[in-house]
């Protein structure tokens, strides 16, 4: 489908970066928990180059944070996680499904244990609040739960850590992976993780007062001129490269997290209170389908992004990209386990894919 315009009114939320989002020349909008999130700015291939290379500010706002509090916050955010998140301490992210009572994938949000009796749900693009409070309340759970006022700016790219440096000082080389510290903007506390959609390093500061945000962005870039510092957002390219999964693209509320190669994420014998965990004790070795990777060497069309082998339907072709670096085509695929079980490859109109586990392994590809 070609692109069109986007109309913005109000329920595109705009964000508090928008004025430097736009001013940057941004060039593509998707929308994402009701929120706009830049695409791509140059083009995703430029952009992309830029984010390997440099640095890139990123406007992720729209991963919302949806704030539990109250006594039995703990509780509700191991209701809805497989995770096992007991032994998570204060200023931890913990990248973990949400999962419901069938098993299925609800979300796939960072989970941060801001304070013993305060979590933030980082969320990927689906209602979880809705679900959340229905939770509680079916539950009859002593919580609060809202979205919080706070909108993440991410810095990501190779030259990230000094450019975070210069803006909060030097205890930001401190911070190890999905840890975070309260550092000062203008005299504020701001969490500052280091975490982020790429995997090209990074940091993720947690915005709290909209009247920073231009401060905030005007510094980052002012700082980093030398540094080369670029507007971006997450990178179709990266992303895929990297095999992040993106909810809502390479799986859904129809997918349990064993389709989706999600196993390191569900503590499956933890003795906690999770919703989904008898369900998920069932479906294991038993699912269906498969999240794989299908790497042709050139570009293919896809019949309404289905893979056909013989009339019948075997996968369903949820991201596709082409890689630049690696000067091939690749797709994340949700497969029939039963196909994966008897072939390596399939052949689209005449173009051999090989069938590869995720995340790719370049080494073994190219
Ligand atoms: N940062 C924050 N919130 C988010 C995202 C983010 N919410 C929505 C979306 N992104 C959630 N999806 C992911 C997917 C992967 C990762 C983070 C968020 C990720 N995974 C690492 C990996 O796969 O190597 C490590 C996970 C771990 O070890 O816990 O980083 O980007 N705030």
């Amino acid at each position: 489908m070609a692109d069109k315009f986007l109309s913005i009114s109000r329920r595109t939320r705009q964000t508090p970066f928008t004025p430097r989002v736009e001013s940057a020349g941004v060039q593509g909008y998707t929308v994402y928990n009701h929120m706009l999130l830049p695409t791509f700015f140059e083009s995703s291939e430029a952009d992309y180059w830029s984010l390997c290379e440099d640095v890139q500010v990123w406007d992720v706002s729209c991963e919302r944070q949806i704030e539990v509090s109250g006594p039995d916050s703990e509780r509700l955010i191991q209701l809805m996680t497989p995770r096992d998140i007991s032994k998570a301490v204060v200023g931890q992210g913990l990248y973990a499904p949400l999962c419901d009572e069938n098993g299925n994938v609800v979300n796939d949000p960072v989970l941060i244990k801001f304070a013993p009796d305060n979590w933030w749900i980082s969320i990927a693009d689906s209602d979880v609040r809705l679900w959340a409070r229905g939770l509680a309340f079916g539950f009859g759970l002593d919580v609060e739960i809202r979205e919080a006022a706070v909108w993440p700016l991410a810095v990501q790219g190779p030259k990230a850590q000094e450019l975070v440096t210069r803006v909060f000082g030097d205890e930001v080389s401190g911070i190890e992976f999905f840890r975070s510290k309260m550092l000062e903007f203008h005299g504020k506390p701001m969490m500052v993780m280091r975490s982020g959609y790429s995997k090209q390093g990074g940091f993720e500061i947690y915005l709290n007062d909209p009247e920073l945000a231009l401060p905030l962005w005007d510094d980052l870039f002012a700082k980093g001129a030398d540094l080369r510092v670029r507007a971006g957002g997450p990178n179709l390219i990266e992303r895929i490269e990297s095999g992040l999964l993106s909810y809502g693209n390479d799986m859904n509320f129809t997918h349990n997290p064993f389709e989706c190669g999600l196993d390191a994420f569900i503590d499956l014998d933890a003795d906690i209170e999770s919703m989904s965990l008898p369900a998920l004790r069932t479906i294991k070795g038993k699912h269906l389908h498969q999240l794989v990777g299908i790497v042709f060497d050139e570009a293919v069309e896809f019949d309404d992004f289905k893979i056909e082998v013989n009339g019948k339907v075997v996968g369903d072709v949820r991201s596709q990209v082409w890689s630049p670096r690696y000067r091939r085509f690749l797709t994340m695929v949700m497969m029939k386990r039963e196909f994966l079980s008897a072939n390596t490859n399939v052949n689209i109109n005449g173009k051999l894919g090989k069938i590869v586990d995720l995340p790719f392994d370049f080494d073994a590809i190219v």
